[in-house]
């Protein structure tokens, strides 16, 4: 049922190793850990892979290419993670990454056996990064256990666009990257919905970004000015080293204290 009947391969092609200096997009995958990211990552590269580092990292880091519809694609296959709070290195490295490195598109890969789980780090990312897709796997084995999942409430919940798939057959591979081509091609603003919390502490993340952007207006672009002001407010020291302004910094203590006051 979940095999992919109408192609052998789907199209996805092995890269001529000339044509690797020629990617025209990059993506990447990630998702709590035993998801089904390498599984994609191999169904996609058929294993041509560049094993590296993470930059002063010992987690190895892998990088793979592949052809789809004339296209040269960089795939990037990131460490599992349950959450984007940088205690662990994976973290760490997956969170730098979508906040600092140049791809495309991420994929999230969520699985559909353990939805709710998944979904806590899934709106981590979205704090980080507009540019997402998700890559609902597992539905097979999803299918086995009896649970069934409402694609379209869930896109209706989640806002982007969700793609289920069978990583290890490579049932809907092909559909999930040609909505990837779709998005990167014509251009297609993700607005992933968010999570709102209380008056009192959106008040305040409005009043950070703001500020941000007063003191930093080279940052009014910036599409990750509500996760930094989450993050600041958490007391993230990561951030705060990152904005080692002295102004800045005793504003920000300062949200932080009101934020504190208010909650009380
Ligand atoms: N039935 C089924 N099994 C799958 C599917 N995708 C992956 N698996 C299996 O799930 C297990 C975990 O897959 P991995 O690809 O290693 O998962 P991962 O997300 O890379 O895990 P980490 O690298 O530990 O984060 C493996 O045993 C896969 O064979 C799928 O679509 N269906
Ligand atoms: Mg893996």
């Amino acid at each position: 049922m979940f095999n992919n009947p109408n192609c052998e391969n789907c199209n996805i092609n092995k890269v001529n190793i000339k044509k690797i200096n020629k990617v025209d997009y990059t993506i990447a995958l990630l998702g709590n850990p035993n998801v089904g990211k390498s599984t994609l990552f191999n169904y996609l590269t058929k294993l041509k892979v560049k094993v590296g580092n993470w930059p002063g990292k010992t987690v190895v880091k892998y990088e793979g290419y592949f052809e789809y519809k004339n296209k040269i694609f960089k795939v990037i296959d990131l460490p599992g993670t349950y959450s984007l709070l940088s205690i662990s290195q994976d973290e760490e490295i997956t969170r730098n990454f979508l906040l600092f490195s140049e791809y495309d598109i991420s994929i999230i890969v969520l699985d559909a056996t353990n939805l709710e789980r998944n979904l806590l780090l899934y709106f981590q990312v979205v704090e980080i990064t507009n540019k997402v897709i998700v890559a609902l796997n597992l539905i097979d084995e999803a299918n086995r256990k009896g649970i069934y999942i409402d694609i379209e409430k869930l896109y209706n919940r989640l806002n982007v666009p969700i793609i289920p798939i069978v990583a290890q057959t490579g049932y809907n591979v092909n559909l999930l990257l040609d909505q990837i081509i779709d998005i990167i091609e014509n251009k297609i603003s993700l607005k992933p919905n968010k999570i709102r919390f209380n008056e009192s502490i959106e008040k305040v993340l409005k009043e950070i970004e703001k500020d941000l952007v007063n003191t930093y207006p080279e940052l009014s672009n910036f599409d990750n000015l509500r996760w930094i002001a989450i993050r600041l407010i958490s007391g993230d020291n990561f951030i705060r080293e990152l904005i080692s302004k002295k102004v800045l910094h005793k504003f920000l203590i300062n949200k932080q204290k009101q934020l504190i006051k208010n909650e009380k």
